[in-house]
């Protein structure tokens, strides 16, 4: 098993998207990339932390590559946008990718070039490249939460019938 880290804005339907990708075995969404030593969401949320919303991903090499999580990942955000995705707004939301090894950053930095030569964008990807640091878990509520929404909704509405 692997592991990758990815920043991409709110972690809640990052994470969902990494949830549905073959070959990914788990993920957890928490915080890292910054300073602040066990944060919580609200600590994040002031942005005194430097911290990153992320998403760890463990996968089984011989089942999807990390060159294939790289693709989820730029698919699953706009990569051009600083500080901000969609309407969230603050460092916290920054595009990252968190490098667990040589292989790994040397496979993102190639990727993050060949996508800005690509043309899909006209504005630069601004997304950083850095090693991946001590990983904080969010709060239990934000784990899955897309999922974990989902199946209330499920709940309430058979409660309706
Ligand atoms: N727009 C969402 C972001 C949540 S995410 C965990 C909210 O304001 O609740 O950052």
């Amino acid at each position: 098993m692997e592991k990758a880290t990815f920043a991409a804005g709110c972690f809640w339907g990052v994470e969902e998207r990494f949830r549905q990708v073959e070959g990914v075995i788990s993920t957890a969404v928490g915080y890292t990339g910054g300073h602040f030593p066990n944060p919580c969401y609200l600590d994040v949320c002031a942005r005194i932390t430097g911290h990153a919303e992320a998403v760890r991903v463990e996968y089984d090499p011989q089942r999807i590559s990390y060159e294939e999580l790289l693709e989820v990942f730029w698919a699953s955000h706009d990569p051009t946008q600083l500080n901000r995705q969609g309407p969230d707004r603050g460092e916290q939301y920054r595009s990252a990718i968190f490098y667990h090894s040589p292989a790994q950053e040397k496979a993102a930095r190639s990727a993050k070039q060949k996508l800005q030569l690509s043309g899909k964008y006209d504005k630069d990807i601004v997304t950083e490249i850095k090693p991946a640091s001590e990983f904080w878990m969010a709060e239990e509520y934000h784990q899955q939460y897309v999922d974990k929404k989902r199946h209330v909704r499920k709940r309430d509405s058979r409660a309706n019938l």
